[in-house]
């Protein structure tokens, strides 16, 4: 089995700083989080980011401090979100791509998201898509329901995707797909051939999904994003959730994926040591 990587999805978008004080809502804060949990063992973070206050922004400056942050204290692969939070119009979720982050995740499908509508019609998807390919980030596809699959095979019918691709399944979403093994199963069958997944599991479910993708050779994404407890009534920090599945994976057989490990595995080129400037257009460096 190819070693595993974990990803640690440190703040989300939901989750607000009055439900836990180890939500990192500053750049400062995820730079610190991002050094904790690369110790840890963790090679990708998954980046939001949010004003001083917790509400939530898709400001390119601030998510340019937050790389900045990320970079000076790890070797993490940077991960931007372009689901953003609900509400956010498509120009702000993809306005961040221009920094040009390694990895960026792309919702595969709309999907209830507990009272709310997460929001991601194909004009939608085909719009942050052309802007993940412009920038030239690798994607990660956000699986959340069962047909979230057939979107991507349809993306890539319609030549805008080339599978094989790394593919996120996020099981648990209160109007989603639930978290179950045997729903892990047949997304995992459904896959193209090639790709690579990871399951990440909301709430409790969060740490039996990932026991059961290190035992299938799938990966792993945990962090406050999806689960903000260690064990009941016990608020978590991020590198003890990234540090729990690492001694799961060491005592089942499996080795953990450094960064570098995990680029080349997923494809992304070569850590960027410097973090671009703003500005609308692409810039080399
Ligand atoms: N905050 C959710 C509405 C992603 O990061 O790509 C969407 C989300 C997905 O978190
Ligand atoms: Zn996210």
């Amino acid at each position: 089995m190819d070693p595993l990587i974990v990803t640690v999805a440190a703040v989300g978008a939901e989750v607000m700083p009055h439900q836990t004080p180890h939500l990192p809502v500053t750049p400062e804060a995820l730079g610190e989080t991002a050094a904790l949990c690369r110790g840890a063992g963790a090679s990708i973070i998954h980046v939001h980011c949010r004003n001083d206050d917790g509400s939530n922004t898709s400001d390119p400056d601030r998510f340019a401090a937050a790389y900045a942050a990320i970079r000076e204290r790890s070797d993490l692969i940077v991960q931007f979100t372009t689901g953003g939070a609900i509400g956010m119009t498509g120009a702000e979720r993809a306005a961040p791509l221009r920094l040009r982050p390694e990895m960026a995740t792309l919702t595969c499908g709309t999907v209830n998201f507990g009272d709310d509508v997460f929001e991601n019609s194909f004009p939608l998807m085909r719009e942050i898509l052309a802007e993940i390919t412009r920038f030239g980030v690798v994607p990660e596809l956000e699986i959340f329901d069962a047909g979230h699959l057939a979107n991507a095979k349809r993306l890539a019918a319609e030549g805008l995707l080339a599978f094989p691709q790394h593919v996120d399944f996020v099981l648990g979403v209160p109007g989603a797909l639930e978290a179950s093994v045997r729903n892990l199963n047949f997304l995992v069958d459904a896959l193209p051939a090639g790709c690579t997944w990871s399951v990440a599991g909301v709430g409790r479910d969060q740490l039996p999904l990932a026991a059961v993708a290190i035992a299938m050779g799938g990966h792993v994404r945990v962090g406050l994003e999806d689960n903000i407890y260690y064990a009941k009534g016990r608020l978590a920090r991020n590198d003890e959730l990234v540090a729990r599945v690492v001694r799961i994976a060491k005592e089942l057989g499996r080795a953990v994926a450094s960064p570098d490990d995990a680029r080349q595995m997923l494809r992304v080129p070569a850590a960027r040591a410097v973090v671009p400037a703003t500005g609308n257009s692409p810039v080399s460096y």
